[in-house]
């Protein structure tokens, strides 16, 4: 099997050292890490996703799955975050909302933002609203909310909501994602911006810190 079926066929059965050594190969290969994201490692989740959902697997598939894709994830991010640059673009505070535990797409997208020059501030999984408002008051431009449960969204708002009320907005912009998360709820919750993906959110960052 050529590395890129390795690889995928590694996420979607949980079989983490395949999935590293698949990935080593195809970085030896010459492959962008881009593309092995992108062609590989992204639609293998979403196979996991889908058979999770059509209950042929259950939790522990779930997070083998994770775990694996987590460690191809790894190996890709010298290549992801090699910036360039010296000078920051810009600030960004990143984290999932109170009880989310995903953070694979949320490192994705931290990565590419250093990638892009950003200075990234993880808070981790599952943070509170004040974790959110104390980190941002150390001072950022952007703070970035992810989510990826229909549960956990409703505290997308209670963040927006708390960063106003500490007098924080506009100056600290405010940007959502994740899985279920659209551009109707971004609007509706009163975000900055919201990105389906992770290059789309480096977009829009550079343009709400006016750096495209
Ligand atoms: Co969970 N899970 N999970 N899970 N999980 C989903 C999200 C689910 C859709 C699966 C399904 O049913 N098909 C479903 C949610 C249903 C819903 O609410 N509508 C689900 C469920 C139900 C659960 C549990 C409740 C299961 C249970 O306990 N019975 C539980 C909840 C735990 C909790 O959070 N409290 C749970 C647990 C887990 C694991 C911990 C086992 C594991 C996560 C491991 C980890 O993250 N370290 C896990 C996984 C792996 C998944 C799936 C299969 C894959 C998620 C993923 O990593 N995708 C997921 C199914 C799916 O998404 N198809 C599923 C790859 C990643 C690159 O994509 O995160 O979407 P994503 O990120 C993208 C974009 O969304 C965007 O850019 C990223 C890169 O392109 N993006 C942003 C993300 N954040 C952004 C922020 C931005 C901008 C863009 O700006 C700030």
């Amino acid at each position: 099997m050529k590395p890129l079926q390795e690889a995928y066929q590694g996420v979607v059965s949980g079989e983490l050292p395949r999935v590293e050594r698949a990935v080593r190969a195809a970085l030896a290969e010459g492959m962008a890490a881009r593309q092995i994201l992108d062609e590989t490692l992204i639609p293998a989740m979403s196979e996991v996703g889908r058979l999770f959902e059509e209950q042929q697997y259950f939790l522990p598939e779930l997070i083998v799955a994770g775990k694996a894709m987590q460690a191809g994830v790894t190996l890709l991010r010298p290549e992801l975050v090699d910036a360039g640059t010296d000078a920051a673009v810009g600030k960004v505070l990143l984290g999932p909302v109170e009880g989310d535990l995903h953070d694979i797409g949320k490192n994705l997208v931290g990565m590419m933002l250093e990638g892009a020059g950003f200075e990234v501030v993880d808070i981790g999984v599952d943070a509170p609203v004040a974790k959110f408002v104390e980190a941002a008051k150390a001072g950022v431009d952007i703070v970035g909310i992810s989510a990826l449960l229909t549960g956990t969204m409703p505290a997308m708002k209670r963040v927006v909501e708390a960063i106003g009320q500490a007098g924080l907005r506009p100056k600290i912009k405010v940007i959502v994602g994740g899985a279920p998360v659209t551009q109707d709820y971004a609007d509706a919750i009163g975000a900055d911006g919201y990105a389906p993906d992770a290059a789309s959110a480096v977009r829009l960052a550079k343009r709400l810190v006016g750096a495209s």
